[in-house]
């Protein structure tokens, strides 16, 4: 499953850098947004991941986000997020930097993780800018409202149209700039500028795999493509990293 020239650059790798999307959580039971059986199928984006549409109808955005939090609130991290996780024994820096917002790299154990795309887990007023946990946005009906300001309370994700977190995107370019192997997991790569980070690392030297059940957009521009579900590929990866 692995070639030759990925063994060579692992071994001699000392920053390994990996970016993951909607597929790396699949299998923990969190559903992708394109495809067959993506949340975009049943949902619009338009009418959901926009300011915009916040504004319009909070009551719906709300609706759906509670669901999700709910969803993500109850499920693990799977095989593939513990093996990444475990990356950080044979390696000197390892990088997660993630489109995820369900959390689940840190609860499987990975210390350096960017969210480029926010949290579920966290909730701020678009009038003060006081965070609040999940907790306390589930006490009350329908849609929260900020205790201090009256203002509304907001999911911390990042939406269409909106800028990415400035810290979380400068750390994750200089992550990708600086990858000996960069592995793109699990999306499809269609969201910018989250997926010019492939490329970035690659005109910046690294080695690029890309993991995913189908080939995308991104197959052809990378060193390497390994089909298959990231809860399998990246358990053996680590095998290979420990024996190689
Ligand atoms: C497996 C697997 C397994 C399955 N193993 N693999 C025109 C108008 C307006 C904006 C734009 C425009 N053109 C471009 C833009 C910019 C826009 C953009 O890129 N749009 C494109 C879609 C066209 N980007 C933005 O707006 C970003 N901001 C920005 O650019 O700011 C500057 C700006 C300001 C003002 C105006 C314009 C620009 C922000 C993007 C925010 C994205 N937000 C979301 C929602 C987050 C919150 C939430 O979840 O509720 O982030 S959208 C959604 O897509 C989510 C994801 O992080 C993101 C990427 O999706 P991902 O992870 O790739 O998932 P999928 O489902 O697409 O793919 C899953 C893959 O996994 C598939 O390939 C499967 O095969 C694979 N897979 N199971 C391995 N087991
Ligand atoms: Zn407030």
């Amino acid at each position: 499953m692995f070639s030759q020239p990925l063994l060579t650059k692992l071994r001699n790798a000392e920053s390994i850098v990996a970016f993951t999307g909607a597929g790396m959580s699949a299998e923990s039971g969190v559903p992708t947004f394109r495809g067959d059986q993506g949340i975009w199928k049943k949902f619009k984006p338009e009418e959901l991941a926009n300011f915009d549409a916040f504004m319009r109808n909070p009551e719906l955005v709300w609706e759906w986000y509670k669901a999700r939090k709910q969803i993500i609130a109850a499920i693990q991290p799977n095989p593939g997020h513990y093996a990444l996780a475990a990356m950080e024994k044979h390696f000197k820096h390892v990088s997660i930097i993630t489109q995820n917002i369900d959390n689940l790299h840190r609860r499987a154990g990975s210390s350096t993780v960017h969210e480029l795309h926010g949290n579920i887990e966290r909730n701020y007023c678009i009038g003060c800018g006081k965070h609040y946990t999940n907790e306390e946005i589930f006490q009350q009906d329908h849609v929260p409202h900020c205790p201090v300001c009256n203002g509304l309370i907001r999911p911390d994700v990042v939406w269409f149209g909106e800028l990415l977190p400035d810290e979380e995107w400068n750390n994750s370019v200089t992550a990708a700039e600086h990858a000996d192997v960069f592995f793109s997991i699990g999306t499809s790569g269609v969201v910018y500028p989250a997926a010019s980070l492939p490329l970035m690392a690659k005109l910046s030297g690294a080695y690029v795999v890309e993991i995913n059940l189908e080939p995308t957009d991104l197959s052809q521009k990378v060193n390497e493509v390994i089909l298959g579900k990231s809860g399998d590929v990246l358990p053996q990866l680590l095998l290979v990293v420990k024996n190689n």
